[in-house]
């Protein structure tokens, strides 16, 4: 789908891991209709922002060992990839086609789409319950799995979709259109990175800086991914572009105005450079991701 050239570099040395720890764990032979279908959007080509996000973290703090944390960063991967089927689902948001290729729904039907999405976020769950393996990470991934349980359910993730879905065009002011996007895209993305941190060992004011470039990563990922639904192509995307203006959806963009919207892409990507600036040098790979985001194209 997209050209690896594009991407920053510390994602070559990131997906090798996580491609590896995801074929891991869909590697039994003779799956039922379920896990095939669990695999089917698991393992299609997404770009891995969320557990590449987690590594960098744990980078972040010194830590080299990323195989110890592969199994529980691509928790987060399962956990996203749920939202996607079932955000594509009839009944959310009827997409065709997700990361190139039909989606979960069209391939397996709503009713096993459905079961996957389910057992897809249980699999994330169970992952960041046994992951990273050892009694020394104990309290680390008691605290990781609070983290992302807060972000994805009904004071995150199933709440920034339910806001998308019940609000009306007219509800949607910038305030609270920010915070509907927040609990949708940006909470998940926030937590990734906090668990990173956590595995690490991070101290809390630490992880309040974490979760500063996390927010406003959050919304500099969704207002690019608003920007690309006006300009991009299925091809690039991957998924139908358009659609937003289509079903008459407020964005971003629709509410800014493509011109303050670029402006706005400025805005947060420096909001993201201040809240990393305590990190100096090691945050290198933060800087990148989040310049890449900003300008990226697919
Ligand atoms: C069903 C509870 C529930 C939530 C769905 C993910 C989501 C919430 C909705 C998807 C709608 C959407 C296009 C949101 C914009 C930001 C976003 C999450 C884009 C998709 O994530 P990427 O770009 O996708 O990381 P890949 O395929 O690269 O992983």
């Amino acid at each position: 789908m997209h050209p690896e050239t594009s991407l920053p570099k510390v994602f070559k040395e990131f997906l090798p891991i996580i491609e590896n720890a995801l074929q891991k764990i869909f590697s039994e032979k003779n799956k039922n209709i379920l896990e095939k279908s669990m695999a089917y959007s698991a393992l299609a080509k997404g770009k891995r922002i969320r557990p590449v996000l987690a590594l960098c973290a744990y980078k972040l703090f010194g830590k080299e060992d990323y195989e110890t944390i592969a199994t529980s960063s691509c928790a987060l991967e399962l956990i996203h990839a749920y939202s996607l089927v079932h955000d594509d689902l009839p009944a959310m948001d009827n997409d065709d086609l997700r990361r190139g290729v039909p989606t979960n729904h069209k391939v397996f039907g709503d009713a096993i789409a459905i079961l996957a999405g389910d057992a897809l976020q249980t699999l994330g769950i169970e992952m960041l319950a046994l992951y990273p393996e050892g009694s020394a990470f104990r309290s680390r991934r008691l605290k990781a799995l609070k983290v992302v349980l807060s972000a994805i359910g009904r004071e995150g993730m199933a709440l920034g979709q339910a806001m998308d879905i019940e609000e009306k065009e007219e509800d949607f002011d910038e305030e609270s259109l920010l915070r509907m996007h927040f609990l949708k895209t940006g909470r998940l993305i926030e937590a990734s990175l906090l668990c990173g941190g956590i595995w690490a060992g991070a101290k809390r004011r630490e992880i309040k800086l974490l979760s500063d470039f996390g927010k406003s990563l959050g919304i500099l990922f969704q207002l690019s991914d608003d920007i690309l639904d006006e300009v991009s192509t299925a091809e690039k995307l991957g998924k139908t572009p358009g659609k937003d203006k289509r079903d008459k959806k407020t964005t971003l963009v629709s509410l800014w105005g493509m011109e303050k919207s670029i402006q706005m892409v400025e805005h947060y990507l420096s909001e993201c450079l201040i809240a990393l600036s305590p990190f100096g040098d090691k945050a290198q790979d933060l800087r990148e991701i989040a310049r890449f985001v900003a300008k990226r194209d697919f």
